[in-house]
């Protein structure tokens, strides 16, 4: 399904087209192994989210320290995801096609959102991200053309987190997924709750490897002549 709420906007370095691609989805939703079959398959440059540096500043574990404490320490992570996601989008393009796992707008729309709404979240805090988050998309390009959604069931996302058993995930309860689950789907399908900056792929993820990568060849032109 593509949508039309289009904000679209080309990104151009001489003559040459250049597209900007999105994949949102829940935590555990497969994501990886989408990036993984487009970089394996075409000449496009792929950034993943920078889970390494939010489990490591300066010896320091804020992603850790968010799932054990989020009223103390929700600030400080979502803080660090806004400068390191930022960086991410700024950096400049090195293929014509750039894909990118997560975004500085679900970082805010998503999870300091649900931080808030679940009441663990000071309001002093999220006025302080919120305000942030404010001057950064008015003052500085964010380019994006195509917005890829796996969506997923949160059952789905709970039985492969177990499966992955990342150490800071083992706290994670059904009902956090259906919570993240809920915000994108108010955001991305119903267009509810945010601003959406781009159309919308849709791509059911519930499925098992085999599917899911027949369904990313079905739609590898789709999602590769974004800026078209
Ligand atoms: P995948 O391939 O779909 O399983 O994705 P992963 O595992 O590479 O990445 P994902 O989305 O599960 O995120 C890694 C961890 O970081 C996960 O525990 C969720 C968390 N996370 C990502 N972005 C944010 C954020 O902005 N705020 C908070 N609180 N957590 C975040």
């Amino acid at each position: 399904m593509l949508s039309s709420s289009s904000q679209g906007k080309l990104v151009r370095n001489g003559d040459e087209k250049k597209s900007v691609i999105w994949l949102e989805g829940n935590i555990a939703s497969g994501k990886t192994t989408c990036l993984e079959y487009f970089s394996k398959t075409s000449d496009i440059e792929v950034l993943t989210e920078p889970v390494s540096k939010w489990r490591n500043v300066q010896g320091c574990n804020p992603l850790g320290l968010m799932y054990q404490d989020p009223s103390r320490w929700g600030l400080t992570l979502q803080t660090y995801v806004q400068l390191t996601m930022l960086d991410r989008h700024v950096l400049p393009m090195s293929a014509p096609v750039r894909m990118m796992e997560r975004s500085i707008y679900s970082a805010k729309y998503i999870f300091v959102e649900n931080l808030y709404k679940s009441g663990k979240m000071p309001e002093v805090d999220f006025a302080v991200l919120s305000e942030w988050f404010e001057w950064i998309i008015k003052n500085i390009a964010i380019p994006v053309d195509l917005i890829v959604y796996l969506q997923t069931s949160p059952q789905t996302c709970y039985e492969r987190l177990k499966q992955r058993c990342r150490e800071e995930e083992k706290v994670i309860p059904l009902e956090y997924l259906e919570s993240i689950h809920h915000l994108y789907e108010d955001w991305l399908i119903h267009h509810k709750s945010f601003e959406v900056p781009a159309p919308v792929l849709v791509i059911p993820a519930d499925h098992d490897l085999k599917k899911m990568l027949h369904q990313y060849e079905e739609n590898r032109e789709k999602i590769l002549m974004a800026h078209c």
